[in-house]
Parts: C-alpha cells; sequence; structure tokens
C-alpha cells in the first residue's frame, strides 16, 4: 500500500457541491407532489370526543382527509417499540394519528392532502375536534406524584425503573463503603429538556409506482434501511418492492434516528393509497412539538471519599423524563447510567433510575445521548469533592484515573447494548496533562488575578469524559472497481453532514492504492446497500470504515489474482500505486486497476487499446478454464461486514476560561480547550470540525437552550424568537488536541468522535462560573438572570 491518505486532511469532497447550492435535500425534490399538513393536538392531554371534517370537504384543492377511522388497521396499529428493556415494563407508543386520547400538544390527529401546503394548512383549519382537557401531566416532580396518570394502565408514571450495582473488591455495597468513608457529601443536579435542532427538519417524499407495485420512499432520516423494513412491513409489501433514500440530510444530530416517525408510515401509505407523488416537510413549530427533545434530568449523588478525593462509594440515583411515550426504549436512560463514570472506577457504585411518562414531547436520543447528564453528574462530583477538600480540580480527578496498565478495564457492569462493559484503551493521564498544558492550567491564578486587578471576574472550569463508540451490531461495505478505473463504494448507514464520502474514500483510496478523485461514496440507500443499522452513537467511522476496509481488501486481493495472471507473477510480489498493479520494484511490468476490471468480466467489453490488448492475451491464456473460475464470481467487487465483539471507548477532557459580569451576571466564554483521543484519526481536519461543532452545541445546551413547558404542557418557546441557540458570536475558537491510543478491537484501529464536543460541556462551563463566582451550580443551564438569583441568594444566606 503506497498511497496512505489514512490520517491526512483531505478537504471534504462534499462541501463544493453542498456550500454552492447543488445539495438534494428532501425539499429539494418532488416539487410536483402533492402536499401533506397535519392538524396535531393542541392540547397536553385529551380525550377526543368528535372530529367533524364537512367543512373542509369543499375547499378546491384538496385531495384527501384521513382520521384514525381511515386508517387500515395494519397501519393504525401503535408503532413499534424499537429497542425494549427488560426494565422497560410498561413502555408504550403512540399511534400514527391519534385514537380517542392525545398526549401531548402536536401529536397527529388528521392528515390532510392537498394540492399544495397552503391548502392544506387552510383546511387544517377548518377541521373541527372536539377535546375533552385531561389534567395534564408536566414535569418530573408532578409526574413520580402519580396524582395524574399519562397512561391509566401505568401506575405512578412509572415506565421503567433499572438498579445496577457494583460492589467493592471485598463486596462490600456503595453503601456501606459510603457509609464507613473519612469524608461523605450528597447533593441534587438538574438538567433542563432541550433538542437538536437541525437546519433542515424531518420530511418524507413518496412515489407510489402501479406498473411495478413498488415503492420509493425519499426520507430525511438516519437510518434509511429500518425505515424501509417499517413501511413494507405495515403496507404489507415484499421488501425488495420498498426502496429508501436518504438525499442530502441537513443534520439530523439523533431526532432522525426515531424509526418510523408516524409521518415516515403515513406518507408512503398514503401515496401508494392515492397513486400520486406525496410529500411532507417539517415546518420548525412541528418539529419543536412533534419530533423529539432529550436531556431532562434530576439526579441525586451520594459519595462517600478519602483524604486525596478518591471516591470509595458513590451512589445516583435519577428521574429521566421520557415525554408521553417510548418508542425507541428507554436507551437514553441507560446510557446515562453505564456511561457515568467516565475515566474514574470509584470503590464501588450504584446506579438507579426511573424513568417517568409526562405529557409532554417523546424523548429520544439527542447528541451525547444521555452523556451529558452522566458527565455532568461526575463531573460536578469531583468538583464537589475538591472543594471540600481544598484540593486542586485536576489532582482530585488524576487520583481516580483508571491507569493506562490496567486496560482492558472490566467495569462488571453491562453496558447499552447488554454486553460486559469494558474499556479498550486510553491514557488518561497523559490527556489530564495535555489539557493542562493546553490552556494554561498552572498559570490561570495570575490571569485571574490581572483580571481582578481590571474588575473582571474568571473562572476556570473542566470536565471528563468517556464515550462508548462504534456499537454494533454490524455495519457492511460494497466496493466495485469499473473498466474505468473508477471505485464506487457503498455502505448502508446515512450521512447528515459528518464528511464520510471523503473519510470512506480516504479510506478506500488507502487500501486500494488509488487517487481519492476516482473513490465515490454512496450511502443511506437501500437501493445500493440494503442491510445496516444507522448513523449515530458515533459509530460510522468505526462500523462502516472497517467494513469498507474489509470490503477493499478482498478487491485488491482479488485485483492482485487477476493482474498476477496477466503479468505472469506472484501475487505476493505485487503492489498497486495510484491505481496500477506493479510488480515491487519493478514499474514497468504492471496493469491498471481498469483493466483489472476488464479482466474480471469474462464478456471483457474493454473500451481503451491498452485494455484489449490485456484482454486478448487473457482470453488465449485461459482456453482450457471455464471463464469464470470456481469459487471466483465476475466483477472486481467485493462486500464484506464489520461486527465487533464489544464497543470501542473513545474520551476526553475539556476546559473552559469564562467570564461573569460582576453587575449584569452576563457570561461569556472566553477560551475552549479540547483534548480528545479517538483511537487513530482517519481526517484529523473532520475531527476537529465534529469536535467544534459538538462544542458549540454544548454551549448552547449549557447557557442558553431549553424547552419551556407551562403547567398546562405548552411549550412557550416553540420558535427560534424564543428558543435560543449561540451565534458564532457566542462560540469562541476551540483549541484542540488529539492523543492517538489505537483501539485493539478494529482492524483500522479507529473510535468514533461524533458526539465527543457536546458530552462534558455543560460540567466544564458549570465548573468555570462555579469557580469564578465561589457559588454552587447545580443546575444547567444557566442564565444571566438566573446566576445573578443565585448571587442574591448566596449573599442573603
Ligand atoms: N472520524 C475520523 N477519525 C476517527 C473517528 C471519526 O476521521 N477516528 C470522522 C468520521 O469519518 C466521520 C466523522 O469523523 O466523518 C464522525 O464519525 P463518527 O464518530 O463515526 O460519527 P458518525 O459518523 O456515526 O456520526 C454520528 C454522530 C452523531 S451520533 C451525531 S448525533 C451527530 C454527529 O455525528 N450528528 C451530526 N455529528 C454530526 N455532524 C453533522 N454535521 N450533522 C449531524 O447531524
Amino acid at each position: 500500500m503506497t498511497t496512505s491518505l489514512f490520517g491526512e486532511r483531505v478537504q471534504r469532497l462534499e462541501d463544493p457541491r453542498l456550500i454552492t447550492g447543488n445539495g438534494r435535500y428532501l425539499d429539494d425534490l418532488g416539487r410536483d407532489a402533492l402536499a401533506v399538513a397535519f392538524v396535531r393536538s393542541p392540547h397536553a392531554h385529551a380525550r377526543i370526543r368528535d372530529i367533524n371534517v364537512d367543512r373542509a370537504l369543499d375547499v378546491p384543492g384538496l385531495v384527501a382527509v384521513y382520521t384514525w377511522e381511515d386508517l387500515p388497521a395494519r397501519v393504525g396499529e401503535p408503532l413499534p417499540l424499537l429497542i425494549p428493556h427488560p426494565a422497560l415494563t410498561h413502555g408504550r407508543t403512540a399511534r400514527p394519528l391519534a385514537k380517542d386520547v392525545v398526549r401531548h400538544v402536536g401529536e397527529p390527529v388528521v392528515m390532510v392532502v392537498a394540492e399544495d401546503r397552503y391548502t392544506a394548512e387552510d383546511v387544517c383549519d377548518l377541521i373541527e375536534v372536539d377535546y375533552e382537557p385531561l389534567p395534564a401531566v408536566v414535569g418530573i416532580e408532578e409526574a413520580v406524584r402519580g396524582e395524574h396518570l399519562v397512561h391509566p394502565d401505568v401506575p405512578g408514571n412509572v415506565g421503567a425503573h433499572l438498579v445496577q450495582e457494583v460492589p467493592s473488591a471485598d463486596g462490600r455495597s456503595a453503601a456501606q463503603m459510603i457509609e464507613s468513608a473519612p469524608h461523605r457529601l450528597e447533593f441534587r443536579l438538574d438538567i433542563e429538556r432541550s433538542a437538536s435542532m437541525p437546519l433542515e427538519g424531518r420530511g418524507v417524499y413518496a412515489r407510489w409506482d402501479p406498473d411495478d407495485g413498488s415503492l420509493r420512499v425519499y426520507s430525511s432520516t438516519q437510518t434509511s434501511t429500518s425505515v424501509r423494513m417499517a413501511i413494507a412491513a405495515k403496507l404489507g409489501l415484499p421488501l425488495p418492492k420498498v426502496e429508501v433514500i436518504a438525499p442530502d440530510v441537513g443534520g439530523g444530530f439523533g431526532v432522525k434516528i426515531v424509526h418510523p416517525w408516524p409521518e415516515e408510515i403515513l406518507i408512503p401509505w398514503a401515496a401508494r393509497t392515492l397513486g400520486r407523488e406525496i410529500k411532507w416537510t417539517e415546518d420548525r413549530r412541528e418539529h419543536f412539538i412533534s419530533s423529539a427533545h432529550e436531556r431532562g434530568q434530576v439526579q441525586y449523588v451520594r459519595v462517600g471519599f478519602d483524604d486525596d478525593g478518591r471516591i470509595l462509594g458513590l451512589d445516583v440515583t435519577f428521574l429521566h423524563d421520557h415525554g408521553a411515550y417510548t418508542p425507541y426504549g428507554i436507551i437514553v436512560p441507560i446510557i446515562t447510567s453505564t456511561q457515568l463514570l467516565g475515566p474514574y472506577k470509584p470503590g464501588a457504585y450504584r446506579v438507579e433510575f426511573s424513568s417517568v411518562y409526562t405529557n409532554t414531547v417523546i424523548v429520544t436520543p439527542y447528541r451525547g445521548a444521555g452523556r451529558p447528564q452522566g458527565v455532568f453528574c461526575m463531573e460536578r462530583t469531583m468538583d464537589r469533592i475538591a472543594a471540600y477538600l481544598g484540593k486542586d480540580r485536576t489532582e482530585v480527578r488524576a487520583a481516580n484515573f483508571i491507569q493506562p496498565d490496567e486496560f482492558p478495564y472490566d467495569h462488571k457492569m453491562t453496558f447499552q447494548d447488554g454486553r460486559p462493559l469494558i474499556y479498550d484503551s486510553g491514557n488518561y493521564p497523559e490527556a489530564l496533562r495535555m489539557l493542562k498544558e493546553l490552556i494554561g492550567w498552572d498559570e490561570f491564578e495570575k490571569e485571574r488575578e490581572r483580571a481582578a486587578a481590571e474588575g473582571r471576574r474568571l473562572g476556570i472550569g473542566i470536565g471528563c469524559y468517556v464515550e462508548g463508540t462504534g456499537v454494533g451490531p454490524y455495519e457492511g461495505g460494497h466496493v466495485q472497481i469499473t473498466s474505468d478505473g473508477r471505485v464506487h463504494v457503498s455502505t448502508g448507514l446515512t450521512s447528515q453532514g459528518q464528511g464520510h464520502q471523503t473519510a470512506f474514500a480516504q479510506i478506500a483510496a488507502t487500501e486500494l492504492g488509488v487517487p481519492i478523485e476516482r473513490v465515490s461514496v454512496v450511502t443511506g440507500d437501500t437501493r445500493r446497500f440494503g442491510y445496516a443499522v444507522g448513523t449515530f452513537a458515533s459509530r460510522a467511522a468505526v462500523m462502516s470504515g472497517n467494513a469498507i476496509a474489509l470490503a477493499c481488501r478482498k478487491v485488491r486481493d482479488k485485483a492482485l489474482r487477476i493482474a498476477a495472471e496477466a503479468l505472469e507473477a506472484d501475487p505476493a510480489d505485487l503492489t498497486i500505486t495510484d491505481g496500477i498493479v506493479h510488480v515491487k520494484g519493478n514499474p514497468s511490468a504492471s496493469i491498471p486497476l481498469a483493466t483489472v476490471a476488464v479482466l474480471s468480466n469474462p464478456l471483457r467489453y474493454a473500451f481503451d487499446e491498452e485494455a484489449q490488448r490485456a484482454t486478448q492475451f487473457a482470453t488465449a491464456a485461459s482456453d482450457d478454464k471455464p471463464p469464470v473460475a470456481e469459487g471466483e464470481e465476475p466483477g472486481l467487487e467485493g462486500r464484506d461486514y464489520y461486527s465487533p465483539v464489544r464497543s470501542t471507548f473513545a474520551y476526553g477532557m475539556h476546559a473552559a476560561i469564562v467570564e461573569t459580569d460582576p453587575e449584569t451576571a452576563e457570561i461569556k466564554v472566553l477560551r475552549y480547550a479540547v483534548v480528545h483521543d479517538c483511537g487513530r484519526l482517519i481526517n484529523p481536519m473532520i475531527v476537529d470540525g465534529q469536535i467544534h461543532g459538538g462544542v458549540a452545541q454544548g454551549i448552547g445546551g449549557a447557557l442558553y437552550e431549553r424547552m419551556v413547558y407551562d403547567e398546562h404542557g405548552q411549550l412557550l418557546n416553540a420558535s427560534f424568537m424564543d428558543f435560543l441557540m449561540p451565534y458564532a458570536t457566542e462560540v469562541p475558537r476551540v483549541e484542540t488536541a488529539h492523543l492517538e491510543t489505537p483501539s485493539p478491537l478494529n482492524p483500522l484501529g479507529i473510535k468514533g468522535a461524533g458526539e465527543a464536543g457536546v458530552i462534558p460541556v455543560s460540567a466544564v462551563i458549570a465548573s468555570a462560573i462555579e469557580d469564578a463566582e465561589g457559588i454552587p451550580i447545580m443546575r444547567m443551564p444557566i442564565s444571566p438572570s438566573e446566576l445573578f438569583h443565585l448571587r442574591r441568594t448566596a449573599t442573603e444566606r
């Protein structure tokens, strides 16, 4: 292998197309399709007494109106519960259109199909739904009181309850370890609800082909293969008759992993029923009130520790608000509970959670998925211990680190995928040393004093995390070299802006020894690759990256076998450089891969002279053999899958310097530094970009973004006027350094990176504000007015 692009800062191949307005997003497709709008519940909890569509029926341009009653049985059933778990004893999912009862504002009740969206929206206004309002359950505390129930058959609103406990080496429980520890602390931490806000909302466009009896569906999804399976099952179509394609997707951040969304069943069903092209594009308000939210947890910590700050026993109990339904199971609180420990090894550990129903939008993973809450919990604990003992915050962390010689480190717990929680590799002390140097931790006191002399208030904060990435069960890759020498790579998972076209092309170009310009990559198109899981949990690089590498190795071996015959050489003596197979040390004995591709197909259509010559030779040389040798397949192509034994664990450490205004309590992030280790880097520039984006998102979560519900379950800030996101002006330059501890678990030694940036930010900012103010910060996000209020309360005390 001579053309190594692995690890290079290759410019993103997809960007010229995307930044010149040539992307093809969902709403760019199906311009002549019929449009859909939904009547959605205005109540958080209500019984539907009657739906009257009479006034709507005469509107010109109206094509169809559907209520639950109009749906065939299979389509109208509750949607599947995707990730069942034994702890989820009371899983509940919604129907695509509500029947009898609505359980959150925004739940779809009636679907309107019209010639255009304006008409569809106007018709929605004419439909009369008679609701009998029921008491709404809003907020975790109200849910656990159990006074009113979201689902009448779920007592106390508790859908799931789970306890995991790991005793100390000598068999003592976390409670015993805490009791007998020299020091103990107990506190509560809150993280409010937020949500992913991709610039492009969800959307579905379906075309029914009556001649072929097949359906083509475009969806702005993170998982086209699962959407395909759901549509085929719900519509009773054979799988080969359904194609699902994720076109360019303008961000997902988790929300587009839910499959199927009600709309992903309803739009294809209506397309087949009406025999017309139909499209629905989510608007921003719909995104706020009828997609998914996350974060939202109340966490109680009890910790016992020694004089060095080493944690002897840790007990975390938390309540998770999963909204009105659990289509995606309880993966979020499970991730919190299994990844809360970060780079640390407490003597004994117990985690317990209850997941409760509320009359609010459903909760499914949002970038970071439960980890920001867990890291907030653990890192606030580290800071509280340091404050209690009067120690440097980095010292307390270092005292609790798993050491480099302790890998693989077995936490003796069950991970989110049901496998043992075992960290594969890492070097936490070195990452901390690098971070301290990058941010200037040891010099900060002088900086603080200088600023104080000018009347400015500065604080420094830190946060560490470990992230299980590259979760299974599998992903595949297909690689084909065609007779023009081009390399076509496809994998079933989807892309939402992560730069897969570039990173996967780098892998293929490196493995095959071809120029990257000859490689093209297709993702998320079931016509090209039908078996896949999807893009989430920072898994694409590990899963599809390795699968593509393995498929390339198969194709390379085949190319060398064919070339060896043509060159009358031993395959072991051949190598590939710049797309040409040649004898090592003798570049003149060579054959282009394009020609090898011609030779690989006994049909031997050659379109240039050199290939034609080689073809004549090969035909003559193989007179007494069958055209396709036993065990071979025609064509220079190969497919392979990668299925790991368990996840690989990336990690990082972040630090920030903030300034808080002594008068107005305005909070500014002055500097932000990241040390990150995701194993071998395919493309450091892409990973930096992922981390920068994640940090920006994290700053939003720490300082601005929250879902504000009133007591009736109305979301009060369901627009970008009121839901604040950080601009570039609120995000400092993110200073990033990498460590590369290869994963021993996969052939390429890589770990995931896509969520990393966002995970510890709330913890880091809380740590820095607390350092600036000397006031405990136990709830995030925090606004200037909340900080102002905390100051007041602190002085009054
Ligand atoms: N990468 C690399 N070297 C590594 C690891 C990763 O070069 N050792 C590159 C990968 O090739 C890929 C990118 O970094 O181009 C992210 O890879 P990975 O960590 O595998 O994450 P995924 O591709 O699986 O992306 C999912 C992740 C998640 S879970 C969310 S949420 C998220 C995120 O990615 N949503 C995003 N980043 C996003 N970025 C954009 N622009 N839009 C989203 O919706």
